[in-house]
């Protein structure tokens, strides 16, 4: 199937044969790439070959490399819309996915002068420190780390953490959630990170900031969250404005 007296180089035959093999599902999400030297060996090609077009579907984020079990078809990534305020548990419903929570830790700390910003609150004022870990349909997907004011709950808000955060705030403290502010940059996993989201050390991840209000104004809740990189893309739709 390779050409090898054509003008085309080789890698890039290569490449675009494996794109197609994926784009026709004949390699399905999560199926493992034949090492280098098999496919090397299969296709009479040198090891750097296979190694380049390799990489460059990795870049396209069509296959996923992990450190010590091999490269795999990615699995199609989550469609996020921005459009909409919603909850983890909304989306992953929406998309017939079944949502999960691990509560990591719960801790009582005076918020620092970003969060107490972000809060509209003095610096130094107690708010729960709440990080989970989100799961769709068993896979680690993202890591919350939110923030909210002490004195606004409950005492006992930590045992309601283990389902749904907006369908408690909501359903059983009567609050109405209205709008949000979220910002979105790329980063790296920390090796905590990576541990939890299970990825690898400085896989690409997106860093959301999400700080949302009330209808009567007050912010609910700030939180920085981990989503994996390999796992999400957002979507907007956009109109001209005249
Ligand atoms: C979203 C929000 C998070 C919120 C959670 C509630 C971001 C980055 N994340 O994941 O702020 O706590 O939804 O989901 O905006 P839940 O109701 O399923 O707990």
């Amino acid at each position: 199937m390779i050409q090898k007296d054509s003008p085309i180089p080789i890698y890039y035959q290569l490449q675009e044969q494996l794109k197609e093999m994926i784009e026709n599902e004949e390699l399905d999400p999560g199926t493992p790439l034949p090492s280098e030297r098999e496919m090397a060996e299969k296709y009479e090609i040198s090891r750097m070959t296979v190694r380049q077009a390799v990489t460059n579907l990795v870049n396209e984020g069509l296959l996923t490399r992990s450190k010590g079990r091999g490269t795999f078809v990615a699995e199609e990534k989550i469609e996020q819309t921005l459009m909409k305020l919603t909850s983890f548990s909304e989306d992953m419903r929406a998309r017939g996915i079944e949502p999960g929570s691990k509560l990591i830790s719960f801790e009582e700390v005076q918020a620092d002068a970003n969060t107490a910003k972000h809060l509209s609150i003095p610096p130094d004022t107690y708010v729960f420190q709440i990080s989970r870990l989100r799961f769709g349909d068993g896979e680690p997907m993202a890591l919350e780390v939110s923030y909210l004011v002490k004195d606004r709950l409950p005492e006992d808000t930590v045992n309601h953490l283990e389902n749904s955060l907006y369908d408690y705030i909501e359903q059983q403290l009567g609050l109405a959630i209205d709008r949000a502010r979220q910002t979105i940059e790329p980063s790296f996993a920390t090796s905590r990170e990576a541990e939890l989201l299970t990825i690898d050390e400085g896989s690409p991840v997106l860093l959301l900031e999400r700080t949302t209000f009330l209808s009567d104004n007050t912010v609910i809740e700030y939180v920085k969250s981990v989503y994996r990189g390999d796992r999400y893309k957002f979507i907007a739709d956009m109109k001209r404005q005249r």
